[in-house]
Order: structure tokens, then sequence, then C-alpha cells
């Protein structure tokens, strides 16, 4: 049977190419700083970013513990985003590891932080309060759908934030989506923010790993953090020679997974049973409801059918185009949704 497997952006396989650069990779030590391909990456995405330095993790879990670990101390507090990736999907990590308590702010349908809650929530200086050490934002936001925040979206967080003294980090793990759709140069999107994170294994299709980006000094402390999580990694250069590829050559391509996403949330809506707004969707991430049936038994039928997904939530069904997925393929998707909500229970 053939698998149509939506189930996300990090089940790509690394290209020829990837393969390629990581037989021939340069290698050294990573934890002396001796390996040559790492230090590439990691200047590579400094400078795509537009900061000063970063640093190559095993994950997009990692990078946001990393980084949640070395901007706040034990009882500091982190300003989330009320369906942030951080709250629902990293196992409470800064919270277990670092005694990090998550101030949960409401984020709106596109994920965005209203700034006046922000400034609100941000502690002034009294003896009972848990300072505030980091507002975090994410762009693409995966619960939210995949929407795209827009620089002056993040600016007038990182606005209300900086004015307070607070350092803004976004959880980019799809920021380069939100660049290609927002047709907006990467470093420009975060120009704002303290530091920021991406993946190389989602869209990107690299196979492993996720890149912080940020100062100087806080990338120093960073690594710190990361060695203390037991994230130093030896011939590293192996992970990072594909992330160079990915980096080169699969950023522009991201437009094709949107399309194509536009495509099957098109044809998802005009099926009777599904609720979804199509114009909301923005980049590679469909999320949608389904009407007259659990919404469980419906992604049993579909795996049947070979048609991956899964769930985001309060009922909520998400599907992810992305570098092994097709225009026929998200075509073929719809007609298996369509004979799904057929069916009689
Ligand atoms: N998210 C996964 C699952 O939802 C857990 C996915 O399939 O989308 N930030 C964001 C916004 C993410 O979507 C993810 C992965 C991460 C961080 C964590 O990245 P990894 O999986 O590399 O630890």
């Amino acid at each position: 049977m053939k698998i149509i497997d939506l189930r996300s952006d990090t089940i790509t396989l690394p290209t020829e190419a990837m393969r390629q650069a990581i037989a021939a990779a340069d290698l050294g030590d990573d934890v002396y700083g001796e390996d040559p391909t790492v230090k590439r990456l990691e200047e590579m995405a400094a400078a795509l970013l537009g900061k000063e330095a970063a640093l190559m993790t095993a994950s997009g879990t990692m990078s946001n513990l990393t980084t949640l670990l070395t901007f706040c101390g034990r009882g500091d507090e982190a300003i989330v985003g009320s369906e942030s990736h951080i709250v629902h999907y990293e196992a409470g990590g800064a919270s277990a590891l670092g005694g990090v308590a998550y101030r949960t702010v409401f984020n709106d349908k596109r994920g965005m932080l209203d700034p006046e809650d922000v400034e609100s929530a941000i502690r002034g200086n009294r003896l009972h309060f848990p300072p505030t050490a980091v507002v975090c934002m994410e762009n693409t936001h995966n619960r939210c759908g995949g929407s795209a925040l827009t620089t002056e979206d993040m600016r007038s967080v990182a606005n209300v934030a900086h004015a307070r003294g607070v350092p803004v980090y976004v959880d980019g793990a799809r920021i380069f989506n939100a660049a290609v759709a927002r047709n907006t140069p990467v470093a420009s999107l975060v120009e704002d923010i303290d530091a920021v994170s991406f993946s190389l294994c989602k869209g990107l299709a690299a196979p492993v790993g996720s890149v912080l980006c940020g100062s100087a000094d806080f990338i120093v402390r960073a690594r710190k953090i990361r060695q203390m999580l037991g994230g130093g990694m030896r011939q590293a250069g192996i992970i990072a020679a594909a992330g160079i590829v990915a980096l080169e050559t699969m950023i522009d391509r991201l437009a094709e997974d949107h399309a194509n996403a536009r495509v099957l949330a098109n044809g998802l809506s005009n099926i009777p049973g599904v609720i979804l707004d199509p114009s909301t969707v923005e980049t590679n991430i469909v999320i949608f409801e389904v009407q007259g049936i659990d919404a469980v038994e419906f992604q049993a039928r579909l795996a049947e059918a070979g048609v991956l997904t899964t769930d985001s939530g309060a009922g909520r069904i998400r599907m992810l185009t992305h570098y092994g997925i097709s225009r026929a393929d998200v075509e073929e998707a719809v007609e298996h949704v369509k004979a799904a909500l057929q069916v009689k229970a």
C-alpha cells in the first residue's frame, strides 16, 4: 500500500547531496571546539540569522531547553504562549531540570502574544515575585496551524520586553517557513529578537539537529548549558555537514510545501464535514476538525488507507506537507478524506 505520510516534516529523509556531504565531512572533536564542519555551520547560521554567534544542538527541544536554562535561574519565570511547543510538547523540561516557572500568556489563533498582556505579565521588583527572565515566542506556530508572524509582530512584543530589560527568544523551528511565507529575509524577521533557534531536521530535511543563534556572550553561556545537558557531541560534523547542505539548498523550495498545503487545505475545505478555513493556511501545516465522526476513528480510517496524520489537541487533526510529499500526494489525500467521511459508522 502506498503511504502518504503527513504526520510531520520531521519524517523527511536526507537528500543525496546531504548523504555525500556527510561521507566527505572534515571532522574533529567539537567539545574541544575542533570540528571544522560544525564551526562552518554555526558561522553560516549566525550570518544568515544576523546574529553574532551560533551553537548547534541535537534537537529543537534541546535548543529551547538550553535557551531557557541560559536565560533563567531556578525560580525565575519564562513567559510563554498558551499554545506554545515549549508548554505542550517538551515534557516540562525547563521546569523539571532548571526550576523555571512557566508563566503562560494567552496566544491568539495566529500564535501571537498581545504585547499588553506580555507587559502586564512581566513582574515588577517586589520581594514576593519570581523574576521574569525571558519572553518566548514561536514562529511559525505549530499548534496554530503554521501561522507566520511578521517582523512587526515580533517587534511589538520585543519592544515591551526590552523596555523592561527582558530578553526575547523565538522558537523558530520553522522560521525559514515564516521567512519564505512572508517573503522577508530571515535576518530581518528576527532583527529585534535576542535569541532564535531553527531546526535543520524539519522542512529543511537534514537528518538531525537544530541551531541556536544569539549574541556572542549568550552563545558562550548556552554552550556551557548544552554541555551540562549532555549535548556536547564529538565528531558532530557528520550532522553539521547535512545541515550546511540544508541551508544551501533547501530553504527556497519550502514555497513548494506551502503551495501543496494550500491545495490540500482548499481540497479539504470543500468536503462536507470538514471544518477548515483555508485562508488561515500560510505555510506547510494544515489543521482541521471533522464533524459526524470521532477524530480518532477518522484518523484510524485514514491510516488504513495509507494516509498518516497526527492530532493537534482538542480533536483537531494535523497534516504537514514536506519534501517527501508531491502535489499528486495531497490530491490523493483529499480523496481519501472524502472516502473516510463517507463511510457510515
Ligand atoms: N514538533 C514536532 C511535534 O509536534 C512534537 C512536530 O512534529 O511538529 N519547536 C517547534 C515549534 C516544533 O514544532 C518542534 C517539533 C520542536 C520545537 C522540537 O523539535 P525537535 O523534535 O527537534 O526536538
